[in-house]
């Protein structure tokens, strides 16, 4: 798949969604898992794009076309997941100042083909909002993205509120973030964090009974 990414990458700068969507649907899509195609093209994809802009040889506009041809083939390649209601919930946010969703989008589809039922509110939800959520649904896992550093300090209030009022949920954290700083706060036993999506998928069929287990005794209190 390594080899593709120059070629998506241009695709995507150019805003060329069709050639975006014949490398997808010729190269891709027969030959690799959906998890393998966001970890091995898109993801070094979108860097190379960061890095570009970094050192200003590409414009804002054009980091902008690039995402916004990326979200449009992806819209079109998610698959409906049926779910029914005595699955576990799983809630995604990112917290208000993080506006970077496409991990937290691509986390959300693995939880969907592991049939969790979740609720994927996006970008910049302010902490108060994220906790009333959390009140009236009640899920089994709050899941959170973070890529910017100054997002740590509503990240930090958001987890210990949740945590007040819901002891019993798991937290997990994913995100640029995690790979790049040792943050203390998060080394919880309510909390686990990951470096990419291989990593939520294993944890996630590792502790499928656990899960459904927490759910069933919501379920019967
Ligand atoms: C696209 C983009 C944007 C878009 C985001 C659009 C969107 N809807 O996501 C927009 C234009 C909004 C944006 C804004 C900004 N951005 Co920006 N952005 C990027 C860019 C180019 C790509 C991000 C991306 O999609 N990466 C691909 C995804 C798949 O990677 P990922 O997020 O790391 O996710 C992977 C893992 O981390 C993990 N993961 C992520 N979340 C989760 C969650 C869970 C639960 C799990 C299990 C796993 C997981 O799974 C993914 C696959 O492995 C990056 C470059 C980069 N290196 O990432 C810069 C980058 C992150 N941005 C940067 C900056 C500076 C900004 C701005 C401050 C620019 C500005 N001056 O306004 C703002 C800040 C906005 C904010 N407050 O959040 C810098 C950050 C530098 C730093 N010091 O931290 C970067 C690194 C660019 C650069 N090289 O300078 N950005």
């Amino acid at each position: 798949m390594k080899q593709l990414v120059p070629a998506f990458t241009k695709a995507l700068l150019k805003g060329d969604v069709q050639f975006a969507t014949e490398l997808y649907t010729n190269e891709i899509e027969s030959k690799v898992n959906q998890l393998t195609f966001f970890e091995s093209v898109v993801k070094p994809s979108m860097y190379r794009i960061g890095d570009l802009w970094e050192k200003n040889q590409i414009t804002v506009a054009e980091e902008h076309l690039a995402t916004a041809t990326l979200k449009y083939l992806l819209s079109s390649m998610y698959t409906p997941y049926e779910v029914s209601e005595r699955r576990p919930k799983g809630l995604l946010f990112c917290i208000e100042g993080e506006q970077h969703t496409l991990g937290l989008e691509f986390a959300n589809e693995i939880f969907k083909e592991l049939q969790w039922n979740t609720r994927y509110l996006g970008a910049n939800v302010p902490v108060k909002d994220a906790v009333t959520f959390v009140k009236a649904w009640e899920p089994q896992a709050v899941v959170i993205s973070i890529g910017m550093t100054t997002a740590i300090p509503s990240l930090r209030e958001c987890l210990e509120q949740i945590e007040d009022i819901q002891p019993d949920v798991k937290i997990l954290v994913g995100g640029r973030l995690i790979s790049h700083y040792n943050l203390e706060f998060l080394k919880k036993e309510s909390i686990n964090t990951f470096h990419d999506l291989i990593e939520l998928h294993d944890y996630l069929e590792e502790h499928s009974e656990q899960f459904l287990a927490l759910l069933e005794e919501k379920i019967s209190n």
